[in-house]
């Protein structure tokens, strides 16, 4: 909207100043919000959540050729509910830093929604990648990869204490199965 230019009456100079201030009255009523009827599950200004990696839980050690079982903790240490459909990577490092330069082994979206102050595990069933080499290896997680939950910390989403896990060869036969 620009200011009409000179030779304008007195009739549109009175209709541009009514529209600028309605525009203007709009503007200040959505930057303040409105306090009545507002949508019940809209969370309060001020809440945030904070999701912070959990514990995993996987065996001392999987054959290469086996099905992987493990159960992914998550956690929310924030003061609003966090929505499912956010992204978590599982990550095989064969040190204790968890990172993106790891394998991922899992990738999937967070099935429910998680309370405030609220955790929960979800239960995994992967085969692993048959190139993997075998040995020693720790598996963590890192939360939110795709940036689509607002925390308070974003610093925190990557699973401190990975929990140490073997890979052995597949094909090789356990003692006793032949
Ligand atoms: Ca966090
Ligand atoms: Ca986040």
């Amino acid at each position: 909207m620009t200011p009409p230019g000179p030779g304008y009456s007195q009739f549109s100079r009175w209709t541009w100043g009514l529209m600028l201030t309605a525009s203007l009255g709009s503007c200040v009523a959505g930057s303040e919000g409105p306090t009545v009827g507002r949508n019940p599950t809209e969370p309060g200004p001020g809440l945030e959540a904070d999701l912070f990696a959990g514990p995993i839980e996987v065996p001392d050690q999987v054959r290469l050729d086996s099905i992987l079982e493990m159960t992914i903790g998550v956690r929310n240490g924030g003061t609003r509910v966090v929505n499912p459909g956010w992204v978590i990577r599982v990550m095989l490092s064969q040190d204790r830093t968890i990172d993106s330069a790891d394998i991922q082994i899992d990738h999937f979206s967070a099935p429910r929604e998680l309370l405030p102050g609220g955790e929960d595990s979800y239960l995994r069933h992967k085969k692993l990648r048959a190139s993997t080499p075998a040995g020693p290896y720790y598996v963590g997680s890192i939360l939110d990869v795709t940036g689509a939950v607002s925390e308070s910390s974003e610093g925190n989403n990557t699973l401190q204490f990975p929990v140490p896990i073997i890979l052995t060869a597949q094909g090789v036969a356990p003692p006793g199965t032949n």
